[in-house]
């Protein structure tokens, strides 16, 4: 069996103030449960700063780093971690694509945004920056293990 299929991610997802302002939170939080990703962790807060230019630093010297600090910083965020098999790349597939002409119907940036900036979404990309990311936003400690119950009817037993 591909290894790749059973590999159990973590994931940063942030609501970005644009959803949050636009009440979007709660459609997001249903698209993630729905697909069968568990909540392990989430909170609404004002993005620091200083944590927003430490999850960004990859950015820096960009362009549109400056605005994307600002904007992220401007009202409420949401934070969360999810965990599923695959979820890093589940997530983006479900996120869509970065710019607004690529984001295809049916994904959340295809449904919800028209800007590249202001696009309801972010996750991380990959094992290392999802690891990297977390650390940024969540205290170990609020970040929880339990079972979803309905975990032995989402994955097959060899999951
Ligand atoms: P993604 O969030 O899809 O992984 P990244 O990591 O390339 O995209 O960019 C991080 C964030 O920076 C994007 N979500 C978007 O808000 C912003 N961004 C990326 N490219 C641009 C751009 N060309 N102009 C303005 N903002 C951008």
């Amino acid at each position: 069996m591909d290894s790749d299929l059973i590999d159990i991610h973590r994931t940063l997802v942030i609501i970005k103030p644009d959803a949050v302002q636009r009440g979007l939170v709660g459609e997001v939080v249903r698209r993630f449960e729905h697909k069968g990703l568990k909540l392990v962790g989430l909170k609404l807060f004002n993005l620091p700063s200083e944590k927003a230019k430490e999850l960004y630093q990859p950015h820096h010297g960009k362009s549109f780093y400056n605005y994307l600090i600002e904007f992220m910083t401007s009202s409420p965020i949401v934070a969360i971690c999810l965990e599923g098999v695959n979820a890093i790349d589940i997530v983006r597939m479900i996120n869509g694509a970065t710019k607004p002409t690529e984001a295809q119907p049916g994904s959340i940036r295809g449904d919800y945004s028209i800007d590249i900036t202001r696009n309801v979404v972010h996750a991380s990309d990959s094992v290392e920056n999802a690891a990297r990311e977390l650390a940024i936003l969540f205290d170990p400690s609020e970040l929880n293990e339990y079972q979803r119950i309905d975990d032995g009817i989402l994955y097959s037993p060899e999951c």
